[in-house]
């Protein structure tokens, strides 16, 4: 059985990726590929309980060492429960957002630095990465404000503007230095715009 392909999407808030995925997915079912959609943090049972406590605004502040290792606490269960069984199955694995956020908005956005980021890394996934990511980016006014339209914001969406340009800056950071995986998508123009762009890429695999 061929191992399934790992895909993940990431970037900034409202860069449109849940907007996005339920293209991906049709996308890939039209090619006959069975397709595992899933998230973080979250994605598994444990995960989801630990996504409820990072982003409730009724946790309040949380050391941000505390916030990186429930991120990863999170993704080994995600990685070793769900991702891996799946892609072992021949199934492809689509994951709202991974390891890259964490290098984002811990590292870029909460000031981390990168090394201890890559211990968690090393420890969780050795030497298991996205087979591709595809990253959306858009000013952080743009995805702020269309996530503004949509209402009442969780507790890592109450950060500053400030905070949202560093994460921002460490996404496309990222994508400088893992070119071959990471596909640096505009996602500042319309729905379709974006779509366009995704489907080119897809094609590639
Ligand atoms: N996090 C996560 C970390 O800090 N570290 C980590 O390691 C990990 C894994 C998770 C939070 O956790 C943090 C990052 C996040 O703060 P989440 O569930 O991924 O949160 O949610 P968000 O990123 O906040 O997702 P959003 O829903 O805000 O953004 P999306 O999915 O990128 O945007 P989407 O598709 O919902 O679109 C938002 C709105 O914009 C519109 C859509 O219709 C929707 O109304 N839209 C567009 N409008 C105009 N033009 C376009 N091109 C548009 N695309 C979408």
């Amino acid at each position: 059985m061929e191992r399934g392909k790992f895909i993940t999407i990431d970037g900034v808030e409202g860069a449109g990726k849940s907007t996005q995925i339920k293209f991906i997915c049709e996308y890939l079912k039209t090619k006959g590929i069975h397709v595992v959609l899933t998230r973080e943090p979250g994605g598994t049972e444990v995960g989801e309980k630990i996504r409820a406590l990072l982003l409730s605004n009724s946790t309040g502040q949380m050391h941000a060492d505390t916030e990186l290792m429930l991120m990863f606490a999170a993704r080994n269960e995600h990685v070793q429960n769900k991702i891996m069984p799946a892609l072992e199955r021949g199934d492809w694995v689509l994951s709202d957002r991974f390891t890259d956020s964490s290098y984002a908005y811990q590292g870029g956005g909460r000031g981390l630095d990168n090394s201890r980021i890559a211990q968690l890394e090393l420890w969780v996934m050795q030497d298991f990465t996205p087979d591709m990511t595809l990253l959306l980016d858009v000013p952080v006014e743009i995805g702020m404000s269309r996530v503004e339209s949509r209402g009442k914001k969780d507790r890592i969406e109450m950060e500053a503007m400030d905070f949202f340009d560093r994460v921002r800056q460490a996404y496309i950071a990222r994508s400088k230095e893992f070119p071959d995986r990471i596909k640096l998508i505009d996602s500042s123009q319309t729905i379709e715009h974006t779509t366009e762009q995704i489907a080119v890429i897809l094609d590639t695999l």
